[in-house]
């Protein structure tokens, strides 16, 4: 509302007026536009860090007290601390760690949510997509696009932790869940391990092959090793004074992002680097991935070391110090933003 002198009798008038139109479902533009289109993204989210050292407990002490076909998926979800009950880190994307004990499956099942996962502990487990598994090394990035079927299990001796990313709260606010039970636990392995990244991974594609629209990538596993080897090989000469050495990961059939929803990006900050002030309309999750650093986020500092996880409210301001060599995964709903022509970003 403009600044205008009004008379206590028109307060009163308008007060009166708008709780009778209350009754009617209806409520005044006037008194609440300044809030619905603001200057700029004013987001509820705040920064927010849970440091490995600190979830990994609780999260083993889960792995004690119901197993994984009980839980289905055991998991403990990181809430935004302001989006506590909304099982989200910001306001589209969800993320939890996932604790699967050695001998144990999470049955098969699919949803129209897309999910990601990002090893951080343990060797052997594997995720098992649209009939293929992949065994999950330490800072692999593992897809299981929307509605395809996954399962996990552990032949491992090693509990196996890792991130889930996924889309969770966006899909509920388009209100387009759908899921189902596959009526086998682990799904008939179709494919040989490798066979996608082989086909699809490796610079070439099948001579027939058409990726639709909207389509993710057909490569389920992005392996930390490839990325790290860019993430080294790239790291002459200058960085990026706001970025570092980043990368974003693809769908190598288009270019576009992993998944039509989720972004996902790998960078390397030298030891001492100090990125300039950065932000962006998408809010990011960042996991550390080696090296330790401090992220300040709208001038609140958050100490990072490796496996922590810190999430970057959307137009907050980034700042990240390097206090080793650093490697950073992150993803967000950046796809989004761009395909909707919302996407923007400010460099100081
Ligand atoms: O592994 O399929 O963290 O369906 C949340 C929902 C993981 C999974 C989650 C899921 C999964």
């Amino acid at each position: 509302m403009r600044d205008h002198t009004i008379e206590p009798a028109q307060v009163q008038a308008r007060r009166e007026y708008y709780d009778r139109i209350d009754k009617q479902n209806l409520t005044p533009l006037w008194e609440v536009l300044d809030r619905l289109v603001t200057p700029e993204p004013v987001s509820p989210v705040v920064p927010a860090l849970w440091r490995y050292a600190e979830v990994r407990e609780p999260l083993m002490e889960a792995g004690r007290l119901i197993s994984a076909a009980e839980a289905e998926r055991r998991v403990l979800i990181l809430e935004n601390p302001a989006l506590r009950g909304r099982s989200a880190i910001t306001q589209t994307m969800y993320a939890g760690l996932q604790l699967i004990m050695p001998g144990e499956v999470a049955a098969a099942h699919r949803h129209t949510q897309s999910a990601l996962r990002l090893l951080l502990e343990g060797e052997g487990a594997y995720t098992a997509v649209d009939g293929e598994r992949t065994t999950m090394r330490r800072g692999d990035f593992i897809l299981t696009p929307a509605w395809t079927w996954h399962d996990h299990g552990n032949p491992g001796i090693q509990p196996a932790i890792w991130l889930d990313g996924l889309d969770v709260p966006l899909v509920r606010t388009l209100d387009a869940s759908f899921s189902e039970r596959s009526s086998v636990a682990a799904q008939l392995q179709a494919k040989p391990e490798g066979d996608a990244l082989k086909r699809y991974g490796a610079n070439m594609l099948p001579i027939d092959y058409q990726p639709a629209a909207v389509s993710p990538s057909p490569v389920f596993v992005y392996p930390y090793e490839r990325a790290r080897e860019s993430l080294l090989g790239i790291a002459h000469g200058e960085p990026d004074s706001h970025l570092g050495f980043k990368l974003r990961y693809v769908n190598p059939a288009t270019g576009g992002s992993p998944m039509p929803t989720i972004g996902a990006y790998a960078q390397r900050l030298p030891d001492g680097f100090e990125t300039r002030p950065y932000r962006c309309t998408d809010g990011t999750v960042y996991v550390c991935l080696e090296g330790s650093g401090e992220a300040e986020i709208d001038g609140e500092l958050l100490r990072f070391g490796t496996n922590d996880i810190f999430v970057v409210p959307s137009w907050n301001v980034l700042r990240i110090h390097a206090t080793s060599d650093t490697h950073l995964f992150s993803f967000s709903d950046r796809p989004v933003h761009q395909a909707l022509g919302l996407w923007r970003e400010a460099r100081e």
